[in-house]
């Protein structure tokens, strides 16, 4: 242990802690704009300076160690000073333009800028001059970057995909994708985390809620709405509703009351996924496809980007299925279509996601019903914080509203399904189901519970009437090439895979609320999503009443030949 005195301060803590996490100890706050703990410890913004007795120079504090009788001032006049010289530079490099920025009010820099009281900069302006264009899912404003590598460290560290690295030298370096190409001509994987991880504006997702607002409007549209799981664990936190009252209800209210024709439940469509998928991996392993390699979900567009550019040899491996956003929007302008009586060409579905990715997928699935043209199974997809510019928007009063049913006959959605937002979830559905249609019965619904957790790449054996399933999940597309890497030089064998492209699943998606502190929210949305499977009093996607009459009256069962072309895809796109 070691001794150190902060602002005059005592504190005992292990040897190797920083100064940042020792002051942390002490009830002493260090802004910073650059550090995330593990990941981008390399003190760039230089906003964490302290003054330390006996050092000629301020020093980072989050890449600094503390040693036996350190005595450091975080607010001494030199410390302050130099912190605010460093805010002041980093602003003369930075638009500004607060009003005008998704991040306004989130945003660290205008936070340390403000608590400083800065009301002008004495330095003048210097901006880079790279225009995106906003047709991409991610956006990227390089006059709003301050270069604190949070993204480049993320994306390398984290992703392994490296798509952002430094360009340009001197006052004029810069972020920039690496290899001087294109975002659309990299390997982005449109995970979105350089974006929640991004401390300012830098990185946004592209904004689509002008098109939802038009869909809203046109008297001639039916807009059909759907709720992924993920966003009811996290929709409430800017809102600062706790999370008992944070529901999915409250949520459907809201979305009725800006005007949409049908609120549905993606955890529907999962549900159906789970039919299709379930009875595919059954099949396949049957078939004995999976002797070599496994059978892999498909359900998250961050790691189907990621399988094709970085191995595309394993695309055969990946189930067919479709996701449940893509599922749900062909049944919707079918199925649901006949039944109401309604012209698909009229509907306009949109799906509140907690994901970029998802942004372009929706362009990849085009379906063809007898049609001479094709239509897209989704056509707006927004994430959880453009719904939430939406209803900040029509100025909704999130506490009043008083909490409503889904519509029917798309809004029924088991506890299995609602898990597909966690890590494991969608693995713990598809054995529930598959397990079902081995044994005849049901298993517990709590008997594939191993296979949850936080950790990166977990695994689980489960017997189905004699035969040993063996189960991998892995989150974090780092964690998912460890393992694939394991996989193909067969130090590991498995029959079922899960990968999901963020860490902790999609509750901690790219598209989700950005937490001020920047603490990784995953851990506690994926809880409450088992919360609400444990009390569900609904948990196997095959007892799904509206999914039994989907098949009874329309698909026949599962992987019939409407199912195969509605529901299914061979991943070409
Ligand atoms: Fe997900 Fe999904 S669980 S990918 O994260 O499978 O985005 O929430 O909607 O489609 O259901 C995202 C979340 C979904 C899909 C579902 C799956
Ligand atoms: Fe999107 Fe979820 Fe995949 Fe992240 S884990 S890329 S949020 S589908």
């Amino acid at each position: 242990m070691v001794n150190v005195i902060i602002n005059g301060i005592a504190v005992r803590v292990p040897e190797g802690t920083t100064i940042m996490e020792a002051a942390a100890k002490a009830g002493v706050t260090i802004p910073s704009l650059c550090y995330l703990k593990e990941i981008n410890e390399i003190g760039a913004c230089r906003i964490c300076c302290v003054e330390v007795e006996g050092e000629s120079r301020l020093v980072s504090s989050c890449n600094n160690l503390v040693y036996e009788g350190m005595v450091v001032h975080t607010n001494s006049h030199r410390a302050l000073e130099a912190r605010r010289i460093n805010v002041e530079l980093l602003l003369s490099q930075h638009d500004g333009e607060c009003s005008i920025c998704v991040r306004a009010g989130n945003c660290k820099l205008q936070q340390v800028a403000n608590n400083f009281g800065l009301l002008k900069n004495p330095y003048k302006k210097d901006l880079p001059n790279r225009i995106w264009t906003e047709t991409f899912p991610l956006y990227r404003n390089v006059q709003k970057c301050i270069k604190c590598m949070r993204c480049v460290q993320y994306c390398e560290k984290i992703q392994t995909l490296g798509v952002w690295g430094m360009s340009g030298s001197g006052s004029r370096t810069t972020v920039d994708v690496t290899y001087n190409r294109r975002i659309k001509d990299s390997d982005c994987s449109l995970c979105g985390q350089c974006i929640t991880h991004c401390p300012v504006g830098a990185l946004r997702e592209r904004d689509d809620t002008r098109e939802v607002l038009d869909a809203l409007r046109d008297p001639d549209k039916i807009t059909v709405v759907q709720i992924a799981p993920a966003v009811r664990a996290a929709w409430g936190e800017t809102h600062g509703l706790p999370r008992e009252m944070a529901t999915v209800r409250r949520l459907t209210a809201i979305l009725r009351s800006m005007g949409f024709d049908y609120v549905f439940d993606t955890a529907f469509s999962a549900d159906l996924t789970i039919m299709e998928e379930s009875t595919e991996f059954l099949k396949r392993l049957k078939n004995g496809e999976l002797k070599d390699l496994p059978m892999f979900t498909s359900c998250c567009p961050g790691w189907m980007r990621f399988v094709k550019s970085q191995y595309p040899q394993l695309v055969p491996q990946i189930s067919t299925a479709k996701s449940p956003m893509q599922m749900f929007g062909a049944i919707t302008k079918t199925y649901f279509a006949e039944k109401m009586g309604i012209d698909p060409e009229k509907i306009c579905s949109v799906a509140i996601m907690p994901c970029i990715a998802k942004k372009a997928e929706k362009d990849g699935h085009v379906f063809d019903r007898n049609r001479k043209h094709g239509m897209q199974d989704v056509d707006i997809v927004l994430t959880t914080r453009e719904m939430d510019r939406l209803m900040r928007m029509q100025n909704i009063n999130v506490f009043s509203l008083p909490e409503a049913e889904f519509d029917s006959p798309l809004g029924i959605g088991s506890g299995a399904g609602v898990i597909f937002g966690a890590t494991g979830g969608v693995m713990e559905a598809a054995l529930r189901t598959a397990y079902h249609t081995v044994v005849g019965e049901n298993a517990p619904a709590d008997a594939f519970r191993s296979i949850r957790g936080q950790e990166g790449w977990r695994e689980a054996e489960f017997d189905l009437n004699g035969t040993t399933i063996r189960c991998a999940v892995a989150s974090g597309l780092g964690n998912a090439r460890k393992l694939i890497q394991a996989v193909l030089t067969h130090k590991v064998h498995y029959d079922f895979v899960e990968i999901m492209a963020c860490p902790g699943g999609c509750v901690g998606g790219g598209g989700q609320p950005i937490p001020f502190e920047q603490n990784e929210l995953a851990d506690a949305r994926g809880n409450m999503l088992y919360s609400l499977d444990r009390l569900s009093p609904l948990r196997y996607p095959h007892e799904n009443k509206e999914i039994n009459v989907l098949y009874d009256t329309y698909l026949g069962e599962p992987m019939s030949e409407l199912a195969e072309e509605l529901l299914h895809t061979d991943h070409n796109s």
